[in-house]
Formats: structure tokens, C-alpha cells, sequence
């Protein structure tokens, strides 16, 4: 109904209309998967925030229902921010979230279902005595905010962690209770950067060390490690980094200090913020949600009625061969929307080479691709010192022996607008060859009031494995998975003349050297009903 209509994602969950950002309280409840958000109602823009809530089955199509919470009381009325919830033993529902409140002061809230035998959970109760957490001495009254899920002590009593900061040091608090209204500070803390600034919508959860399902929260033993994930509100991404959780003191320590939280990896390296876990007791895996935010003009968000995304969820594992990262996959049901798929096999890249791949339509698709560099032309290249960076070699552009090569992604004719998603591969003075994952924004538009940033890091290749790539397309958002999800790019992308049946897609392989061998499967996706 308006001019910016084909920015409308068909597959990635959004409200109606209006703003939204952080997912709330993801969980499995009778049957249905419940997704809760910070919304403003009343306009595309930040505000005065309430949960918006809305209902699955299977994570891709969804309904929406009445709003949950709303800024109701003093201790919540500047916003009902972001929260977690917990299930009890006996499957009941509880929820703490902060509340912004009368005086913008920083508490957190107790809240449960006022009738937990509706599986769709519509209506919410506020505990009477909240706030049951104030923010405690030596921290700011507006830096403590966004409680975990709780998991159990070895004592059997509940934990959380609320994250903090104090002066630059980024830290998570930790809390025990036994009934969600009382709660004992401990001493120290689970974490603490120094230099990463105020941490945001913390996140801690077990993984496996070998097996390849989720482990539910409380989950703890030889073969598990911890993950602390934290959104750095200074540089708005969201880190994580491996661990080792002591269980008895509280506080947890990265297995590598120097990729500790904050100054190491990143879940993605576009855009992506405000994210967190469930478990999925209904299928033993782990999910994480995303909040993507708009990256054009807010003038244009008011005028299309609606900003921000969630990202398609991710399962989450460790990776077993590298044991230093996990992987991030979309998860297996966004496959029932596939349909259409086109094959390209062992398909030979000369450097220097586009290819159309004339696809009837390529603005909703999943790509799926394996490349391989000719090793002849590997094995004779000299080595060098490799100080590549995606975000500052000039992007798809810049030609190098072993790179880039990958896809143009809603691609207009002449290349008028396209977003190349793509590998560079350079060889070191050592020999061994270091791969790099990156998205280029820069040719994206011909707008000029939308980011144009280009995107991505290294990705770990170990020995043996071919380059892989699966790229989802969705209108104006592009997420991106290397090497089976160790590397990941999430890109708005605003194209003005690439959009629906104009949008197409296409290889390329601009190295200077070698030859690329693609192959490919692409499916056309079919729309979600949200
Ligand atoms: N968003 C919420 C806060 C959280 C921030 C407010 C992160 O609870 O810290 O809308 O995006």
C-alpha cells in the first residue's frame, strides 16, 4: 500500500506494524512456540515499549495476539523492557524483565500467565510486591537491565545474571532465589570485561562438547561448556565467547582470554543485537533469536509504518572439529518453504568471470552452495603477509589471486544495484591460506540514505573441506552462513530497482588467478504466513 511495500519480508517475522526490537521470553508451551518483543504501538519509531507477543507451531508461521504487557504500573512505566523466562518443574511459567520505571530507574519484575492452562498464555499477571530487584549499591540506577532465564544451583536454588557495568568494565551480576520474589546478590560477578561498556540482554547457556542436540539450561557436567553472550551497547553487536562455568562460585571464565566477551567473536558480523537463547524441549535444541534493525533513514520507516526484523531463528551447537567457535543454522523448518529448486553442478569460475544464473525470480530464495579454488594455481602462488579486512580492502571490488568469489544478491540488470556475499581467500608466508566471509553494502542501493557499510571476518576452513556457503533472501534482508554456520552476516539491504521480479542473481569470481569450481542448489522460498 505504499512506495517502500517490497521491503516487506515474506519469511522473517515482524509485527503488523510499528517499531519492534529484542525478543522477549522465547519458549515451547503447550504446544506452541511463543514469541514476546519489545513493540511500540504507537509509531516505526522507539518509545514507550511494551511485550508484543505471537504464536507458532513450527517457528515460521506465526500469528499475532494481543499485546502482553503494557506500562501499566510505576514500576514499568517508561517501558516494560526487555526479559526471560523460566519453566518451573512442574511446567508453570514465570517471567522477570525490567521495568523502566516512573523516575526511569532500573528494576526488575516478576510476572506469570493469569491462566496457565491457555496454551496461547494471552493474559499476564504483574507479582504484587514488584519490583522484586532494585539496582544495587555502586551500580547506576539505568544500567541493570534484561535478566536471564534461570538455571538451578548445585544447592537446588535458581540463579540468574543481569548485566551491568561499572565505570568501563562491562559486567554480569548473579542472583539466587528459591521463588523469584526474594533474591541474594553474590558476591563478585559472573564476568567482567574491562573497556566493553555497559552489557546488554546477557545471555548464558550450556553446550555440549559432543553431542549434537541442545542442553536446557540447568544442564551442567565434564562434557559441557558455558556461553556468555552479551550485547555491547557501546558498539551495538552481540559477542560470545567459550568457557568453563563454576557452578559453586558463580562466575565463569573464557577458555581463550584473548577472545574473551566483548573483544573476540561475534555471533554475526552485520547486523544483529539484542539476542537470546531458548531451550526447545519440544525438539532438544537450542534457539536463538535475533533483533535486526532497520539500517536506512528513520523518515523512511515512518513512511513504510514499520521497522526492524527478527532474524530467521538459529539452532545453536559448538562446532566439533574447530571446538573454538559454535555454529549458527537456520533452523530445519524454514526448509518446508522451499520449493522450485534450480541445480547447478561443478560449474567452472575463470577469473574474472559473472555469471546470470536467470532465475525467474530472486527476491525470496535460499542458496546453497559449495566452491572449490583450482589447486594447481593454489600450490604455485607465492605467500604473503595477510592483512586483509572485509570492511577495509574496498570490498567486492578489490581482486586478489584467490578472491573474491561467491554471489550477487539482489542484483539489478547491468549491476545497477547488487550485494555481493563472497570469499576471499589469501595465502600467508607460511603456506596455509586464511579465508575471509564478507557482504558488500556499498553497491546495494542507488539510495543514498541507507548504510552502505561492507560486512565480515575470518572463517575457519580446516583442512580437506571445500568453501560452503547458504544465503537466505528475503526483500530487504540477506542473512549469510559460511562454512556451516561458523561465520555469519546478517545485511538490510535497500535496493530501489532490484526488487521483486527485477531483483536477480548471479556468480562471480573476481580473482585475478584462480579458477572457482560452484556448485549450487537455489530454492525459490514461498511466503510465511505472519
Ligand atoms: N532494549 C531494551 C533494554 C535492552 C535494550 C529496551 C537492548 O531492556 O537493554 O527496549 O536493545
Amino acid at each position: 500500500s505504499n512506495m517502500l511495500g517490497w521491503q516487506r519480508p515474506a519469511f522473517h517475522f515482524r509485527p503488523e506494524k510499528n517499531w519492534m526490537n529484542d525478543p522477549n521470553g522465547p519458549v515451547f508451551y503447550k504446544g506452541w512456540y511463543h514469541l514476546f518483543y519489545q513493540y511500540h504501538p504507537d509509531a516505526p519509531v522507539w518509545g514507550k515499549i511494551v511485550w508484543g507477543h505471537a504464536v507458532s507451531k513450527d517457528l515460521v508461521n506465526w500469528q499475532h495476539l494481543p499485546i502482553a504487557m503494557e506500562t501499566d504500573q510505576w514500576y514499568d512505566e517508561q517501558g516494560v523492557w526487555t526479559g526471560s523466562v523460566t519453566i518451573l518443574p512442574d511446567g508453570q511459567l514465570v517471567v522477570l524483565y525490567t521495568g523502566s520505571t516512573n523516575e526511569s530507574v532500573q528494576v526488575q519484575n516478576l510476572a506469570y500467565p493469569a491462566d496457565p492452562s491457555d496454551p496461547l498464555l494471552i493474559k499476564w499477571v504483574k507479582y504484587p510486591g514488584n519490583p522484586v530487584l532494585v539496582p544495587p549499591p555502586g551500580i547506576d540506577l539505568k544500567d541493570f537491565r534484561d535478566p536471564t532465564t534461570a538455571w538451578k544451583t548445585p544447592e537446588g536454588k535458581w540463579r540468574i545474571t543481569i548485566g551491568s557495568k561499572v565505570n568501563k568494565t562491562g559486567i554480569s551480576l548473579v542472583y539466587d532465589t528459591e521463588d523469584f520474589k526474594t533474591f541474594e546478590l553474590l558476591d563478585g560477578v559472573l564476568h567482567a570485561v574491562p573497556g566493553t561498556g555497559m552489557w546488554e540482554c546477557v545471555d548464558f547457556y550450556p553446550i555440549s562438547k559432543q553431542d549434537e542436540n541442545g542442553l536446557d539450561t540447568s544442564v551442567d557436567g565434564p562434557g559441557v561448556k558455558h556461553i556468555v553472550k552479551a550485547s555491547m551497547d557501546d558498539d551495538r553487536n552481540d559477542y560470545y565467547a567459550i568457557g568453563t562455568y563454576d557452578a559453586y562460585k558463580g562466575k565463569w571464565k573464557p577458555d581463550n582470554p584473548a577472545l574473551d566477551v566483548g573483544i573476540g567473536l561475534r555471533y554475526d558480523y552485520g547486523i544483529y543485537y539484542a539476542s537470546k537463547t531458548f531451550y526447545d524441549q519440544n525438539k532438544q535444541r537450542r534457539v536463538l533469536w535475533s533483533w535486526i534493525k532497520e539500517t536506512d533513514a528513520e523518515a523512511s520507516d515512518i513512511s513504510k509504518g514499520w521497522a526492524s526484523l527478527m532474524g530467521v531463528p538459529r539452532t545453536i551447537l559448538l562446532d566439533k572439529k574447530t571446538q573454538t567457535n559454535i555454529i549458527q543454522w537456520p533452523v530445519e523448518e524454514i526448509n518446508s518453504l522451499r520449493t522450485n529448486v534450480t541445480v547447478f553442478k561443478n560449474l567452472e569460475l575463470e577469473a574474472g568471470s559473472l555469471v546470470p544464473l536467470n532465475l525467474p525470480a530472486a527476491s525470496q530464495l535460499d542458496i546453497v552452495a559449495e566452491f572449490e579454488l583450482d589447486e594447481r594455481t593454489v600450490l604455485r602462488l607465492n605467500g604473503g603477509e595477510v592483512a586483509y579486512e572485509c570492511a577495509k580492502n574496498g570490498g567486492a571490488g578489490t581482486r586478489g589471486a584467490l578472491g573474491p568469489f561467491g554471489f550477487s544478491v539482489l542484483a539489478h540488470e547491468g549491476l545497477i544495484e547488487h550485494t555481493p556475499v563472497y570469499f576471499y581467500v589469501a595465502k600467508g608466508v607460511d603456506g596455509n591460506l586464511k579465508t575471509f566471509f564478507c557482504a558488500d553494502q556499498s553497491r546495494s542501493s542507488t539510495a543514498t540514505d541507507v548504510d552502505k557499510s561492507i560486512y565480515g571476518n575470518i572463517v575457519p576452513v580446516l583442512k580437506g573441506e571445500k568453501l560452503s556457503m547458504r544465503i537466505l533472501v528475503d526483500h530487504s534482508i540477506v542473512e549469510s552462513f559460511a562454512q556451516e554456520g561458523r561465520t555469519c552476516i546478517t545485511s538490510r539491504v535497500y535496493p530501489t530497482k532490484a526488487i521483486y521480479n527485477n531483483a536477480q542473481l548471479f556468480l562471480f569470481n573476481n580473482a585475478t588467478a584462480a579458477t572457482v569450481t560452484a556448485s549450487v542448489s537455489v530454492w525459490q522460498m514461498k511466503s510465511a504466513k505472519i
